[in-house]
């Protein structure tokens, strides 16, 4: 099975064993030369496991292309000795790794910025100078000194970023280069720079090195390039000398969601297919390829000559060997959630996964085999209990895990049934296929009592969180439900809602309430309708009118205490999107509220003063967590060690990125 995934692709000067890529990400672990070790260690444990090359996260050629003003630049022999790890880690473990480098442009978050022209990005704080004639020649000099470093410290390749939005992007588009010399105006002149780059790293670099342009086919910007233009520019990368086509889609700043949970499976593949059989290089496809079974189906119908996947690399390095030797039911499958990736990133912290938290700490969390097995009780089988359960058995204790359910999994059940979280039922069925091969003893339909744990050494409470009920007048009215009755309990509500609460439940419950039959996320064609996306690329950009379903069958009011934008406390790189996404379908937010009472008519707020009823049938708590662990006392008192996990330790900013590292940290040390 997998005939095309695994099927070898000849570059002409060198194989690669399969079509497997592992795309570019930034771990956080590029700055600081002494992190290069864990670097080296973090990549080679993925060509071991059979990737067939890897692309490294991006590294500047010059100071100005930085991202942030300390981060990573290749621009001197003396850097070479660090790279030199992380190369010889992957070569012996018979894996090739090519550089990106990557120039930031008017992305870079420091002040002394560049761009074509002087025009800000909507994301970042710093107006960019235009560069000079000059400063375009030094910058392309850059790029082909950068490309003649790596080859010398020992990579396989470089990856030219030519999307994204970044510079060698922002040459490219007239949004972003209104210039009138031969670097801008027609498309001829826009697309210099990029060329002008890869001829001189070809010509530097010469035959035998991997040159990869990502080239951006879908910009999801106004006045983003149309797609005559995208294949005027894929013919001349390939005459340029590149050696294989990478897919980008999506500009940073664009305000359609293109790697996130709700952006179904393979969604963009077509977008490469486009160029299938125009050009005489392979071409790469990218952006939500989460399991084996997508990524043959999309090199099956055509749409490819091989498969980029970055984060399934962060849940799972061992992606490839389990998919080869038929063991995908073993895959720890990323769920496109950003949490403790992209979102880190994007905050200035090192990378990991929040389904596999030992993800960029390879060198630090380690699985050692226990010389003194214990016989342990986890109580709760939410993710904090299974991560807790699993690496606990690997380890070789004895583990017992109690759930009251007759299911796994704990919140993640509820969590799954929310339009666009559909993926967290892999990880559900990542854990139940993991307890099985540890050998956990699970007890399902059974709640457990300080008799059920007698005869354990130790117990682990895991036992989650109840919901909190804020004290306000009018609570026992029947019109006021928790965000359990809605998604757990599927009652009824009417048409007027309002939800208390705009954390990440309460916009969870809102999603739930105004999804009319099956969600985007499952279809391709309803996701482009949905966001406006024209894969025809007749419209710039590929950005047409968009047409969110509205749903007037419902009016839903979230509203939050705290003044300023609604939903701050959502992730970084995709709050905005559940905020487009409710705002479309016409949710209204009221921040700044003092809650005064509950009647049989609605809510009572104060706001700037004065008071006002919000009319409602129903009236939904999403008003937080409480951790829930009546266990301890009991357990305490008869002298037993107890530790408390995930929610039942501490319910307040509770996600399931906490509960599995907590669950996982603490099976380490037991
Ligand atoms: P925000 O709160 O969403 O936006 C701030 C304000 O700007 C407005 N806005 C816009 N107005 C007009 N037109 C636009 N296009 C536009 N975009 C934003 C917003 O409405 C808002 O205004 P307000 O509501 O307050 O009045 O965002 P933020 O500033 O907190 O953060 C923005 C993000 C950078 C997080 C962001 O936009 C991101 O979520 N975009 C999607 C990113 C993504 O998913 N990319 C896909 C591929 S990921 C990838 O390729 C690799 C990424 C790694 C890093 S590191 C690279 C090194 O290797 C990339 C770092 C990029 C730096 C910009
Ligand atoms: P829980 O998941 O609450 O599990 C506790 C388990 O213990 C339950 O299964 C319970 O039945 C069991 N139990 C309790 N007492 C006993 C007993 N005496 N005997 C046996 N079993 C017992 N987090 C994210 O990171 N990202 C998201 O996108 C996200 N979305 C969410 C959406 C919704 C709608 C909800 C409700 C939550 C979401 N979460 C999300 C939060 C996440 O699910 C929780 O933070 C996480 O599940 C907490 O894990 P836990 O193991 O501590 O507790
Ligand atoms: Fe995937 Fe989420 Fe892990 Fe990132 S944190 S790699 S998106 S599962």
């Amino acid at each position: 099975h997998y005939s095309h995934l695994f099927s070898p692709l000849d570059l002409g000067f060198t194989v690669l064993k399969n079509r497997i890529l592992m795309g570019s990400m930034h771990t956080g672990l590029e700055e600081n030369p002494n992190d290069a070790p864990k670097l080296a260690q973090f990549y080679a444990q993925r060509a071991a496991a059979g990737v067939a090359l890897i692309v490294t996260g991006g590294i500047s050629p010059n100071k100005q292309g930085v991202l942030l003003p300390h981060a990573a630049t290749l621009i001197s022999e003396s850097q070479l000795a660090t790279h030199q790890l992380v190369t010889n880690a992957v070569h012996q473990q018979g894996g090739k790794i090519a550089l990106q480098i990557l120039h930031t442009g008017r992305y870079s978050y420091q002040p002394n910025l560049v761009a074509p022209s002087a025009i800000q990005s909507p994301i970042t704080p710093f107006m960019p100078k235009a560069m000079s004639h000059e400063q375009i020649e030094q910058t392309i000099n850059d790029y082909i000194h950068c490309a003649q470093l790596a080859q010398k410290a020992g990579y396989d390749g470089v990856e030219i970023m030519g999307s994204e939005g970044y510079l060698i992007n922002q040459f490219l588009v007239r949004h972003t280069n209104q210039r009138d010399d031969q670097w801008g105006g027609n498309i001829e002149n826009r697309c210099r720079f990029a060329l002008r780059i890869l001829e001189g790293i070809k010509k530097a670099v010469g035959e035998p090195f991997i040159i990869i342009y990502r080239l951006s086919m879908l910009d999801l910007i106004k006045d983003g390039a149309e797609a005559s233009e995208v294949l005027y520019l894929a013919k001349a990368i390939e005459k340029a000398g590149a050696t294989m086509i990478n897919t980008g889609i999506g500009w940073h700043e664009a305000r359609i969601p293109t790697i996130a949970t709700m952006v179904p499976r393979g969604q963009f593949a077509n977008i490469t297919r486009e160029l299938m059989g125009k050009l005489n290089i392979p071409l790469i496809t990218s952006n939500r390829i989460n399991t084996p079974q997508t990524a043959e189906a999309i090199l099956a119908e055509g749409c490819a000559d091989m498969v980029s996947m970055a984060r399934p690399f962060l849940a799972d390095p061992e992606f490839v060997l389990k998919a080869q030797q038929g063991r995908e039911d073993e895959i720890n499958t990323c769920i496109a959630c950003n949490q403790a990736c992209l979102d880190e990133i994007f905050s200035g912290q090192t990378a990991s996964c929040l389904v596999n938290p030992f993800a960029c700490q390879e060198t630090e969390l380690l699985v050692i085999p226990t010389q003194q097995p214990k016989k342990l009780a986890v109580v709760g089988a939410g993710p904090a209990g299974l991560s807790f359960a699993v690496t606990a058995a690997k380890r070789g204790h004895h583990v017992t895990l109690f759930e009251k359910e007759d299911v796994i999994g704990g919140q993640l059940n509820i969590a799954s049934q929310i339009p666009g979280k559909e993926e967290f039922k892999e990880t559900l069925r990542y854990f139940k296929r993991q307890l099985q091969l540890t050998g956990v003893i699970v007890k399902n339909n059974t709640e457990a009592t300080p008799e059920h744990l007698e005869n354990f050494d130790e117990v682990i409470l895991a036992s989650g969180v109840k919901p909190h009920i804020p004290e306000i007048e009018g609570l026992d009215d029947p019109i006021v439900k928790s965000y359990l009755d809605v998604l757990k309990y599927h009652q009824p509500v009417g048409k007027n809602i309002v939800i208390m609460g705009s954390g990440g439940i309460g916009f969870d419950t809102s999603l739930y309430l105004t999804q009319k039959g099956q969600c985007s996320s499952l279809s391709p064609c309803a996701f482009n309708k949905e966001w406006g996306i024209d894969p025809t690329l007749s419209y710039r950009g590929g950005i047409k009118p968009a047409n969110h379903s509205k749903d007037d069958t419902k009016h839903i009011v979230m509203t939050q205490r705290k003044a300023g934008k609604i939903g701050l406390s959502l992730g970084k790189t995709t709050g905005w999107i559940h905020r487009l996404t409710l705002e479309k379908k016409g949710v209204k937010f009221l921040t700044h509220c003092n809650y005064q009472r509950i009647t049989p008519e609605g809510l009572i707020i104060e706001q700037d003063g004065k008071q006002q009823l919000i009319p409602a049938d129903n009236i939904i708590l999403c008003t937080g967590q409480r951790a829930y662990h009546p266990l301890l006392t009991p357990l305490e008192k008869g002298n037993k060690t107890v530790h408390l996990i995930g929610g039942a330790k501490d319910a307040s900013a509770l996600d399931a990125k906490r509960a599995i590292r907590q669950g996982t940290e603490l099976a380490l040390e037991i």
